[in-house]
């Protein structure tokens, strides 16, 4: 006990990007407090020691004493709160939030803030409407689990506007983010080997409604669907036709247009975004926008340039006729089936490579929208087998010790007019830092063959 006197402090638990955020907005902020992480070797101890040389961190264990003693217990969102020590310290009335729940304390009422969570689409529709935002001339911040830590974006001069990117694990320890336009994108099973079922992972996501204005959710994932009393106002989005205060797509034979209502906003010949499934999320962007009263004119202007993030259905390059798309951050069976129904042309002509953690997953859900896409699979990684057993008969199936490999046999099999499609399912912590390093992994190799 001997870091701390008698007075009040807070302990930061876990000294990941989180965790370095809380400690310089804590230090700003005049706080007094106490870091620790249960890893001897935290990622950014190296940095916390340069810059704040004075600072103590305790290493490779929790101090049970100081988090029974202090005011705030601030977890970095990849410890589950109901786990002990912390499930005990909860039950116990002690206060344990996350960094958003700090942000919410200390951002200006004055600023809108808008939160998007949702399994998939969370950075692409993050980033979209930053820059129907940019475009609008409005003073906007973006952060969250984007990978700006949303206190990154208290230290500096203040915004107008807030869009948050929002994870379940961070959602899980905030109480009370107050929200002028909210969103889960839509549902699909992912992190279960922290939640159990989808019905704590539901739980865990309707959360970023609470408190919130207007929320915005997605009319065919009823999951998403926002389970709050009467009044409030809501505005859905689909990717069939919208009814007339719904966000959705109009085709007839003069094209495929985004649409509010009968309002017809922008031929999705237009965007620069490819892929059904962004169609969905430039709508969720659209209605998000709309919600916080961003002028139409630059919300359309904008889906004309923006043309997404890397490592998400990012085209690489083109061989022999035959198309490279890195989607590394397809990092679950819900993104990997929307990068393949997205991107499919008239015939089965997609090459899957995946494979990695694949966190509990149940794959089967892949097998129809493979057979329907796809001519061959090449798994790789941990969990290859779980994916090899779910591809069905008829479809070739290959089997690579490493990326590398995989993208060979990948060569070999594609004919022209065919895709490869880099799209794992899967985490990447089994042979890759994060999926940004897996990401680049296959574009390098993708252009030491001359792709790209
Ligand atoms: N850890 C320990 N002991 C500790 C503290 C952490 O073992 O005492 C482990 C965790 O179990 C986890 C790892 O350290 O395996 C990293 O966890 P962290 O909470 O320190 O992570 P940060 O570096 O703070 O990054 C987090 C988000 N990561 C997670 O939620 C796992 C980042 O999202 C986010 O960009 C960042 O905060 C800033 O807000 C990444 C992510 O993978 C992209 N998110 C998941 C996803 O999108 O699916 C939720
Ligand atoms: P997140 O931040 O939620 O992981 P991203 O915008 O980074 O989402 O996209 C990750 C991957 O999810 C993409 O590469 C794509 O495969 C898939 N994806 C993107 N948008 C959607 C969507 N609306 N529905 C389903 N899958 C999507």
């Amino acid at each position: 006990m001997s870091l701390i006197a008698s007075d009040k402090y807070s302990v930061v638990v876990g000294l990941g990007l989180s965790g370095l955020s809380c400690v310089r907005f804590l230090k700003k902020a005049g706080v007094r407090f106490v870091l620790m992480d249960t890893r001897k070797q935290p990622p950014l101890l190296n940095t916390v020691a340069e810059e704040f040389p004075d600072l103590s961190v305790i290493t490779g264990q929790l101090d049970s004493d100081l988090l029974a003693g202090a005011e705030d217990i601030i977890v970095s969102p990849g410890i589950d709160t109901d786990q002990s020590p912390f499930k005990e310290l909860k039950d116990a009335g002690k206060s344990v939030i996350g960094d958003i729940e700090l942000f919410v304390r200390y951002v200006s009422p004055e600023a809108k803030v808008v939160a998007i969570t949702g399994s998939n689409g969370k950075s692409t529709v993050t980033s979209l409407l930053g820059a129907m935002a940019e475009e609008a001339g409005i003073n906007v911040k973006v952060g969250g689990n984007i990978g700006v830590p949303a206190l990154d974006l208290l230290i500096t001069a203040p915004a107008d506007l807030y869009v948050l990117e929002l994870s379940s694990f961070q959602l899980d320890t905030t109480h009370s983010l107050k929200t002028d336009a909210a969103t889960v994108l839509n549902l699909q099973a992912d992190h279960m080997d922290r939640y159990g079922n989808m019905l704590n992972y539901h739980k865990s996501k309707q959360r970023v409604y609470r408190h919130c204005q207007h929320p915005v959710w997605n009319k065919q994932d009823m999951l998403t669907q926002p389970l709050m009393g009467a009044g409030v106002a809501a505005t859905a989005f689909t990717l069939q036709q919208p009814d007339l205060k719904e966000f959705g797509v109009i085709s007839d034979s003069e094209g495929t247009f985004l649409s509010k209502g009968n309002d017809r906003l922008i031929d999705t010949a237009d965007m620069a975004l490819k892929g059904r499934h962004n169609h969905a999320n430039a709508l969720a962007a659209l209605a998000l926008g709309d919600a916080v009263a961003l002028p139409q004119k630059s919300m359309v202007e904008t889906l004309k340039h923006f043309s997404g993030l890397a490592h998400r259905c990012e085209w690489i390059g083109n061989k022999k006729g035959v198309d490279y798309i890195n989607d590394s951050k397809g990092t679950n069976v819900g993104a990997t089936r929307a990068a393949l129904e997205g991107l499919c042309g008239d015939q089965s002509d997609l090459i899957l490579i995946a494979g990695g953690v694949g966190k509990g997953a149940d794959f089967s859900e892949l097998s129809t929208v493979i057979a329907n896409t796809c001519h061959a699979v090449i798994v790789f990684g941990q969990d290859a087998e779980e994916i090899a057993k779910i591809v069905p008969e008829g479809i070739s199936l290959s089997r690579a010790s490493d990326l590398d490999t995989a993208i060979d046999i990948a060569e070999e099999k594609a004919k022209e007019g065919d895709s490869v499609l880099f799209s794992p399912a899967c985490a990447s912590f089994d042979m890759f830092a994060n999926f940004e390093q897996r990401g680049d992994a296959f574009r390098l190799a993708c252009q030491n063959r001359g792709i790209g």
